[in-house]
């Protein structure tokens, strides 16, 4: 039977999982973890690539470790937006920004000075944010850091590269940039030149995912039982990993819940219109040509944070929280979770507080009532945003799929179904990692379409139904409440 190997990158911790496919069942365990630790460093917040590489090899070692089977392909997912620059010597030019770096304020400014919004938008599919690859590249404009590069690469790139030798950028991941023609699935070289981005790091094309890169090598960090294992450009893209691997078998709407919440719909082409870019959609590429028609919501970032902060004086599992916050009273303190001053570091509950103050809600006076106004807050947004994906693309979901950690809060599951009156199914938490493997085990020909894929995923680890409950009308009218809060401010 195939082993695969996934390599899953997210913003908090990495894993190495090894699949075996037996044509209908896909079984999954993890060989490895480790925490992803960024660098504060005097000129930024930088990922610590190295030691992220020395990780994920020692990851892929554990997963053959003690086998004698030989892998069939390992494949890199990672988190979208930030990038590598290479010299001519194939060295790292420097270590790279984490895109929560405050060095682009202000930049998206000088961004639409350069590309008017609507033909950006019209060519990248991407709506203007301060994370996007674009962004952070134009923020670095007159640094001798740019003079020097020779090749640009995003991160699931690197990896690759670094244990391959080779060179290969896959659509999805290309997609986050804001520098890919979201129709033509190439580097928009036009746009590239126009925000003064130097064209000659864009070296080679954007591939399909499920494009071979090379074998690893036999000098490699991962060790000589992995010499030779080939390593496949899988959905570069965690998100679109994730996508791939929902248990779907109807029309559905999407949450790919982690760090961030991505909310939206599967298209089979972008919606490129002025309503969709004002409403902050992404039509980011995902596999076999479909579209990740969604929106980028600040997500669980805002419990990992106000959990870091609450951590010296009363520390608590998310599991604690999470039974804490059912406990609570619901429906009280609502605010939009995706308002942008949360997507920097710094004292979350702090700002959910001030929030709240601006909305006229209560403050919420504790931990418990803390986490359940976020989560409340996000069952509403999640609501808010796939009817907008919904009027803007003309399509209808039946059900809602919740994809990623947040499949695993059993209190979030349910305030969605409850607050969207769909039926929530819930899982693979760790639906990144099984697109990452069911990729591959596609690419080796075990799999002939996107739709065999997801029965796979049906078949070997079935979703958590969450029925909204009988009586909505609490839900109904928090959700009223939300809807005039969130129209009342311009944050969307
Ligand atoms: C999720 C994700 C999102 C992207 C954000 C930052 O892990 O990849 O899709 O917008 O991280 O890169």
């Amino acid at each position: 039977m195939p082993v695969y190997l996934a390599v899953d990158l997210g913003a908090e911790s990495g894993r190495v999982v090894r699949g075996t496919f037996d044509g209908e069942r896909l079984t999954v365990d993890e060989a490895h973890r480790f925490a992803n630790r960024p660098m504060a460093l005097p000129d930024g917040l930088h990922w610590d690539v190295s030691t992220l590489f020395a990780e994920l090899s020692a990851g892929l070692a554990a997963a053959v470790s003690g086998t004698a089977e030989r892998a069939a392909s390992a494949g890199i997912d990672a988190w979208g937006n930030d990038f590598a620059l290479l010299g001519a010597d194939d060295g790292l030019v420097c270590d790279p920004w984490h895109y929560r770096d405050r060095r682009t304020d202000g930049v998206t400014a000088r961004v639409l000075a350069r590309v008017g919004a609507a033909e950006l938008y019209r060519t990248t599919g991407t709506p203007l944010l301060p994370i996007n690859t674009a962004t952070q590249l134009v923020a670095m404009e007159g640094s001798p850091l740019l003079d020097e590069a020779d090749r640009f690469a995003m991160l699931p790139d690197l990896f690759a590269f670094w244990l391959t030798g080779e060179h290969v950028t896959d659509h999805t991941i290309a997609s986050t940039s804001q520098l890919m023609d979201v129709t033509a699935r190439t580097w928009s070289l036009g746009v590239i030149e126009r925000l003064g981005v130097p064209a000659r790091l864009f070296k080679g094309d954007v591939a399909p995912p499920g494009t071979p890169i090379g074998p690893i090598g036999a000098a490699g960090a991962a060790g000589a039982a992995l010499a030779g294992v080939p390593v496949i450009a899988v959905a570069g893209h965690d998100t679109a990993s994730a996508v791939a691997a929902i248990p779907a078998a109807a029309p559905f709407g999407y949450v790919s819940s982690g760090t961030w919440s991505l909310v939206g719909l599967e298209l089979p082409e972008p919606v490129l219109t002025d309503e969709a870019r004002a409403a902050g959609f992404s039509n980011e590429a995902g596999v076999a040509g479909t579209v990740r028609f969604l929106r980028n919501g600040i997500g669980l970032w805002l419990l990992q944070r106000c959990r870091a902060a609450w951590q010296r004086a009363a520390p608590a599992s998310y599991g604690e929280l999470t039974a804490a916050a059912a406990r609570a009273p619901g429906f009280r303190a609502l605010f939009d979770p995706d308002d942008p001053t949360f997507l920097w570091d710094g004292d979350m509950p702090a700002r959910i507080a001030e929030a709240c103050r601006a909305g006229a809600q209560p403050v919420p006076a504790d931990p418990g009532a803390m986490v359940r106004s976020i989560l409340d807050s996000l069952a509403c947004k999640y609501r808010w945003t796939l009817e907008r994906a919904e009027a803007l693309s003309g399509r209808t979901a039946q059900v809602v799929h919740i994809v990623g950690g947040g499949a695993a809060n059993a209190v979030l599951c349910q305030l969605t179904a409850d607050v969207t009156g769909r039926p929530v199914l819930a899982g693979p938490v760790e639906a990144t990692a099984v697109g990452n493997l069911l990729v591959q085990a596609w690419a080796a020909g075990e799999l002939g379409s996107l739709p065999d894929l997801r029965a796979v995923v049906r078949r070997s680890m079935p979703p958590r139904l969450f029925e909204p409950c009988p009586d909505r009308d609490e839900a109904e009218s928090a959700y009223g409440r939300f809807l005039a809060l969130v129209e009342s401010c311009d944050t969307n």
